[in-house]
């Protein structure tokens, strides 16, 4: 398709390749990221993912031999053929990904009548019934490579063997395994091969499709229908040094503010103000400790964004600031859709600035969500962005603490929004088909730098539609899951995956939106929720209650002691966030993503790393009370330490049958850990100054420990405390403050979980 090389020229760090019948540019960002670009649509990249000039001086050769040409970095080696063949190695000569240049031979031929409606929807068919994409690439796959990424999707961590599509999808179904798409379109993957590692993140926002040895296990493919073909190669030793690439690209979740970190309770239903201070008194009384209550829709008038139902809520100003009293935020729901009606000034001067997306013929366009009739916002147009950024004074100026964006897929309730449908991108006119991908993306970005414009403090947002790089203005959810057990499991590949692709802060929705619970479910549940940085319990309307006092004493005290644990733990997890704005690690972890030497752990979906130091095997199976756990390499204890008995040690790269009765959660700690806690409080800042908590395990080891103010920015011009903790093989505990520009602790108490109890 590209035929021959023709010549080259080389300007800086960008070669521009001349083919027989088509131009492309490889670009050299940094010794290990390169980008590989085809203009088919436009000579800029125009990237909605990635912000800023990315590209670092590097070093960098370029030979030519005698059928290719050859780009050396520190880190890789880049051949480059005819037919924009490329491969890409190890600096040590080791392959990595190259072309394919096979026959496609697809493992099955499609019907007749299948290739009949593809090739009426556009797609280029070949004679055998292979499904090509204008924009396309088609790699080599090797036996034992496994694939991870790709954002929110269904089913099992490793995705060799699967086939998705990138098009954000509101999907109320229960979510099979099977599905091709949902709620988010985060092109980025990364292969682990037997010897070596990479990732690559396919820079389209069009509708795209990854196919990843599904067809044939010979090779994988990504493309899409239009748009350009623009890649980066990532290329580096480890997944982690991959993850720190590719969020070096795209950016990184900027740290929350500490409350976000606590314990979130929601429901669709929850629709009046007596409902609220009831659930706020009931959560102190039975001492749950919680930082937020969600407003989902019912607290608008009439669906309509940007109002607050003045029936139901007798004074909304007053609740929120009495709720604020008890600790307690208010999180309120936006959603994308604008009701249509006239004199509802968000209608109206959205109307007069026209800053809603058109027809092709000019005319408003209009589909139907929540408020009925109902006009979408054209967030790709920055001045739509700022004027719905700078409207959020209304929830600003109310005290809500936090936006939670719904429905930004965008979603509609009469069909699918056409792919003509003209949007804004930037500074031209786009379509649907090409900013569809983009619109909650986009919508964050709105909410975020409007918020914190308005706030000076750190914005939360949630949002459910995403895109590369939405880690840089919202958190996540994954939607609509449902109070199954199968929803449960796919919660643990489905978040971890979702920080593989760059999205940090993410949960899923406690105990299950759609459906039923019941006391088994919500607990286990809790087990697992507990761990995920985004901690909320959430159900839809119609479907049963879910809070944890309506299923008896038991369950209570179980998921009590959860939530309590959660905020023992918020130190470690808030040192975990910092983590993360720095190098882009998740919170939540595959074990893949630490121990990817290790065979055994490549393919597990029902155990996860909360950093480096814990690792959680929580019940996932109705019914079990104990389970096998694999430990990796190294000595790990038992986190719950029982009374009297002797403490549970284990030896990893082993595996291990261990008891769960109902209220235990198999939760293991890495020797050498240094686990920094906090007392347990009903939210974050009850205690104004908690002193910190060190829970010192056998074995060498260290950790930063990171200490703000956990609210503003102040902490980029250097308010905060940085703290080296180290111990030594006896066991002694050194302290060394790395950075110091906050206060101290009033106090830190060193315990020594495995040992006896001293104070310092
Ligand atoms: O069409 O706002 O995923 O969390 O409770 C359903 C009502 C709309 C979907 C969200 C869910 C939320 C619900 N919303």
């Amino acid at each position: 398709m590209y035929g021959r090389l023709l010549n080259y020229e080389q300007k800086g760090q960008t070669i521009t390749l001349r083919y027989e019948n088509q131009t492309a540019r490889i670009q050299v960002l940094t010794h290990k990221v390169i980008n590989v670009f085809v203009p088919f649509a436009s000579e800029e990249h125009r990237s909605k993912a990635i912000e800023g000039n990315k590209e670092l001086p590097t070093a960098y050769t370029l030979d030519r031999m005698e059928d290719h040409l050859v780009l050396t970095t520190d880190s890789l080696i880049c051949r480059i053929y005819d037919n924009l063949m490329i491969d890409f190695y190890d600096r040590e000569g080791t392959l990595l990904c190259a072309d394919y240049r096979g026959q496609r031979k697809p493992r099955f031929t499609p019907k007749a009548a299948f290739i009949e409606l593809a090739r009426q929807e556009g797609h280029d068919v070949s004679d055998t019934g292979i499904l090509n994409h204008p924009v396309q690439c088609v790699k080599q796959l090797d036996a034992s490579d496994c694939i991870y990424g790709l954002g929110d999707k269904t089913g099992v961590l490793n995705k060799r063997y699967y086939e998705y599509e990138n098009w954000n999808s509101d999907i109320p179904d229960p979510h099979e395994d099977c599905f091709k798409s949902l709620y988010k379109s985060i092109p980025f993957f990364i292969t682990l091969k037997e010897k070596g590692v990479y990732g690559i993140f396919f820079d389209n926002t069009f509708k795209s499709y990854f196919n990843f040895g599904k067809e044939n296990n010979q090779y994988y493919s990504f493309g899409s229908d239009a748009g350009n073909l623009d890649y980066y190669f990532i290329g580096g030793d480890r997944m982690t040094e991959i993850l720190e690439s590719y969020t070096y690209l795209t950016g990184r979740m900027p740290l929350p503010q500490k409350w976000v970190l606590g314990y979130h309770q929601s429901r669709w239903g929850y629709d009046d103000e007596k409902t609220f201070r009831e659930l706020a008194a009931k959560l102190r009384e039975l001492r749950i400790p919680c930082d937020a209550l969600h407003f989902d829709i019912d607290y608008m008038e009439r669906y309509k964004v940007f109002t607050w139902n003045r029936e139901r809520f007798d004074d909304a100003e007053t609740l929120l600031a009495d709720l604020k009293k008890q600790g307690i935020k208010a999180v309120t729901i936006i959603d994308p859709g604008v009701k249509v009606e006239k004199e509802y000034p968000m209608y109206e001067e959205g109307i007069g600035h026209g800053f809603f997306a058109k027809s092709p013929d000019g005319s408003v366009y209009v589909n139907k969500v929540w408020p009925g009739d109902a006009v979408y916002p054209d967030f790709g147009n920055p001045a739509v962005r700022n004027w719905w950024g700078q409207h959020l004074k209304f929830y600003t100026d109310l005290g809500v603490g936090g936006i939670w964006n719904d429905m930004n897929e965008p979603a509609s309730f009469n069909g699918p929004l056409p792919d003509d449908i003209v949007f804004t991108d930037e500074d031209h006119a786009s379509t649907h088909a090409e900013m569809h991908n983009v619109y909650g993306h986009n919508m964050a970005k709105a909410t975020y730098e409007g918020w914190k414009s308005l706030t000076g403090k750190r914005p939360f947002v949630i949002t459910r539609a995403c895109y590369g790089g939405s880690q840089k203005y919202a958190t996540a959810w994954t939607g609509d899951n449902q109070s199954l057990w199968t929803h449960l499991r796919m919660a643990i590949p489905q978040q971890c995956n979702l920080g593989l692709s760059g999205m940090a802060f993410v949960g899923t929705d406690i105990g299950g939106f759609g459906a039923d619970t019941t006391p088994e479910l919500l607990i286990r549940w809790v087990q697992v929720g507990c761990f995920s940085p985004l901690f909320r319990n959430h159900c839809a309307i119609g479907s049963m209650n879910q809070e944890p006092w309506l299923f008896g004493e038991e369950t209570l005290a179980i998921y009590r002691k959860y939530v309590n644990l959660r905020y023992t733990l918020l130190p470690y997890f808030y040192d975990l966030c910092r983590e993360c704005e720095q190098t882009g690690l998740p919170i939540l972890r595959p074990l893949v993503l630490h121990y990817e030497n290790d065979p055994n752990v490549r393919n597990i979906n029902d155990e996860f790393l909360v950093g480096r130091q814990l690792l959680v095997a929580p019940i996932v199976e109705q019914g079990a009370r104990k389970r096998m756990v694999y430990l990796p390499e190294g000595v790990w204890y038992d986190y719950f330490t029982p009374g009297n008995e002797k403490p549970q040690c284990y030896q990893g790269n082993q595996y291990y049958i261990v008891d769960a009765p109902l209220d235990k959660c198999p939760v293991f700690v890495k020797a050498g850990t240094i686990l920094p806690k906090a007392p347990a409080q009903m939210y974050v800042g009850e205690i104004a100054d908690p002193g910190l908590i060190l829970d010192v395990y056998p074995g060498e080891g260290s950790c930063v420990h990171y200490h703000d103010n956990g609210e503003d920015f102040a902490y980029r011009e250097g308010a905060y405390h940085e703290y080296l903790f180290r111990t030594d093989k006896n066991g002694e505990l050194q302290i060394t403050k790395l950075h110091e520009g906050y206060h101290d602790y009033p106090e830190i108490t060193v315990r020594y979980p495995y040992r006896d109890v001293s104070e310092m």
